[in-house]
């Protein structure tokens, strides 16, 4: 299946309507200085009031899928109790809105927008929480289960935890380690409660996954072995530990036994994150360079991630992010497709039985609209060289399913606002008017032809 993506928070404004709650991003975005602009997703593209437009405008792209994040503040304001019915409404008019236009809906339980009462009780510092999160999706899954064939539990958890927690530059914005290791273990076991409440209450014969932003490392420095040993651990392993083996890698423990000794960890969470999923959804960008900085030589930060001061990785501190050879995209990524071809092979080789379903990838460039056409080339070659590399991991054996193109439309990009566009489609801010890119035209003629125009 060949698509594109959104998510909640990024695109769809109306924060105060439809008795949708205060998430953690309204929040953190309010704080003068947390985003670029002092932009906020309180409009963002207005996607809940032109549905049936953004609709009409996937149909015409031909998408054959369509991944969306679910606001937990609009099902749950509050975090927990009774759901809101005009916020679970709002979902079933875009998967009816999706399966009348046969594109497949792929929905993300969580794309970061946790309600801000919760965070107010701990966040995902808390047990608590994962309790909750299992809560809402028994209610998500009983209301769309009937409908929605393909499910993922976590967007990106390495964010939610180690920006959110540790660097301070996501929402809900706190700079503590041992908060962003809580976070880890607890975003997992939300993952593994709300699996088994899917399954209990979704009638179709769906699928489960959950999507990771891996980190693909580089660094032929003498101490670039280590740095790479150290943040594979903490930004991959973490997570593909519990989830798909059952255990926290040993190494990740010692490294940051300064800062915890787990114990947060109770018997018994490990065979709930551990469970079966179907595909597991791989969000790729560009590589990583590290080594382990000496002290003495002026350091380098160059970890792709906004820079505020606080560290997103707890107990390896010291290793240095490297600045890469271009081209970059505007957000300063390298452009490695060869990266993503590693990866998907490294997966497959990993997990052999485990299909791949790359749910996000996609570039952010300086788009200008130009009587009515949108001439991005650099996104179109970024998009050309990696599917291309995908395609070359297929030849090499690997079980890829499935790859969706982020962003269906210029949105919210976090901590940047709207300075960035990683849009297959142009969204003019004052005006909400659409304008497909050339990426987003050339997208089409791939999934009409089924090759690389
Ligand atoms: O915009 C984000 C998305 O929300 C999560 N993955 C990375 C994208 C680009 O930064």
């Amino acid at each position: 299946m060949i698509g594109s993506a959104t998510a909640s928070y990024q695109i769809e404004g109306a924060v105060n309507e439809g008795g949708r709650g205060a998430s953690i991003w309204d929040a953190f975005s309010a704080i003068p200085g947390n985003i670029v602009n002092g932009d906020t997703g309180a409009i963002a593209d207005d996607h809940y009031h032109r549905l049936e437009s953004d609709l009409d405008l996937m149909s015409s792209l031909g998408l054959e899928a369509y991944r969306f994040s679910i606001a937990w503040p609009r099902i749950q304001p509050l975090g927990s109790g009774e759901p809101n019915q005009a916020g679970l409404e709002f979902y079933g008019r875009l998967v009816d809105g999706l399966l009348a236009r046969g594109i497949r809906p792929i929905a993300t339980l969580y794309h970061w927008d946790l309600p801000q009462a919760l965070e107010d009780t701990g966040g995902w510092t808390s047990r608590e929480t994962a309790y909750r999160f299992a809560e809402y999706a028994a209610i998500v899954g009983a209301y769309l289960g009937d409908r929605v064939d393909c499910w993922t539990t976590l967007n990106e958890p390495w964010c939610s935890a180690y920006l959110g927690y540790g660097s301070g530059a996501h929402a809900p914005g706190r700079t503590e380690p041992l908060a962003a290791l809580k976070s880890v273990h607890h975003l997992q076991l939300a993952h593994g409660l709300a699996l088994r409440e899917l399954r209990r209450t979704v009638s179709t014969d769906a699928e489960y996954s959950v999507t990771l932003n891996f980190h693909v490392l580089r660094g032929d420095d003498a101490t670039s072995a280590e740095a790479k040993r150290r943040i594979d651990a903490l930004a991959n392993r973490a997570f593909t530990g519990p989830m798909l083996r059952g255990e926290y890698p040993a190494d990740l423990l010692e490294d940051t036994a300064g800062i915890t000794d787990w114990a947060f960890v109770l018997p018994g969470d490990l065979e709930i994150i551990h469970q079966e999923i179907d595909f597991l959804g791989v969000n790729y960008y560009s590589t990583t360079t590290v080594r382990m900085w000496d002290g003495a030589s002026p350091r380098e930060n160059a970890d792709g991630h906004k820079d505020v001061g606080g560290s997103p990785w707890p107990g390896s501190e010291n290793v240095e992010f490297q600045t890469q050879a271009g081209p970059y995209t505007s957000m300063g990524w390298n452009i490695a497709p060869d990266g993503l071809e590693e990866l998907l092979v490294s997966l497959s080789e990993q997990f052999p039985e485990l299909p791949l379903v790359i749910t996000e990838n996609g570039a952010a460039f300086e788009d200008a609209v130009e009587d009515g056409a949108v001439h991005d080339d650099e996104r179109v070659d970024y998009l050309r060289r990696h599917f291309a590399a995908a395609h070359r991991a297929m030849a090499r054996g690997v079980d890829l399913r499935g790859y969706l193109v982020w962003s269906l439309l210029d949105n919210f990009e976090w901590g940047y606002g709207y300075s960035k566009r990683f849009g297959i489609v142009h969204v003019d801010y004052d005006t909400q008017v659409r304008t497909v890119k050339d990426s987003g035209l050339w997208l089409t003629t791939l999934i009409r032809e089924r090759r690389l125009p």
